[in-house]
């Protein structure tokens, strides 16, 4: 399998998650700038270029959740990150969902923002996603308060979309200090090690953060 990916992504991260928590073979088609034999090949696969992108015998799989899905599927290890029990996946599926629209895409609206050149921004839509993060946190918060994991005591995909998502999150719109459930559900996922790894692998990119990564994490 090839990964067409970075690893300072979110979403890549997220894909990442995924093939360390099983130990799973791939090769990971690094999308640096300059590179432009590994551009034009993802090009050709996903002209909407938004990455992850995995390549499996010649199948072009799209997505995070469904690159997730797939190696599930497809190359299943003893780490199973959707339940067996279709009732319990749902849950996960719905806080996978959670993820991915309500944080990871007003943090990316965010962070968007602030590469535009000042005419080009959008204040109103920045507000917007900043009180979408805030509902999300208080939210989560809620939702977290007996939980070591999103949707219960087992690591799914939901904590794959989780972990990057309020890593890069809490960087952007800091959690307030009164969502210690959120705060320390977050510790949980940064000390996962298939996302250590993934944070580990990321660091020497970490000047690529438009609002300046925190010295933290
Ligand atoms: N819905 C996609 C989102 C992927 C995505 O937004 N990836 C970002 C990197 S984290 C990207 O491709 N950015 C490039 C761009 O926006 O041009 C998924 O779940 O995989």
């Amino acid at each position: 399998m090839e990964l067409y990916a970075h690893p300072f992504s979110s979403y890549c991260q997220k894909a990442l998650i995924a093939l360390y928590e099983n130990d799973t073979p791939f090769e990971f088609r690094m999308l640096s700038p300059g590179d432009e034999q590994v551009a034009a090949e993802f090009a050709a696969l996903w002209p909407l270029k938004r990455f992850p992108v995995l390549v499996d015998e010649g199948r072009t799989v799209l997505e995070a959740s469904i690159i997730i899905e797939h190696l599930g599927l497809h190359h299943p290890g003893p780490v199973r990150l959707i339940p067996e029990d279709a009732r319990v996946a749902l849950d996960v599926r719905m806080m996978d969902r959670f993820f991915d629209n309500y944080v990871s895409t007003p943090m990316q609206k965010i962070v968007g923002d602030s590469i535009r050149t000042v005419k080009d921004r959008d204040r109103f839509g920045v507000a917007e996603a900043r009180t979408m993060l805030d509902t999300a946190y208080r939210w989560l918060d809620d939702r977290m308060t007996a939980r070591t994991w999103a949707a219960g005591d087992t690591f799914s995909l939901a904590d794959s979309a989780a972990a990057p998502a309020l890593f890069y999150a809490d960087w952007t719109h800091p959690i307030a200090g009164e969502f210690g459930n959120v705060h320390a559900y977050r510790r949980r996922l940064l000390a996962r090690p298939s996302y250590a790894r993934a944070v580990d692998e990321a660091r020497p990119y970490r000047q690529l953060f438009p609002l300046g990564a925190p010295d933290r994490d």
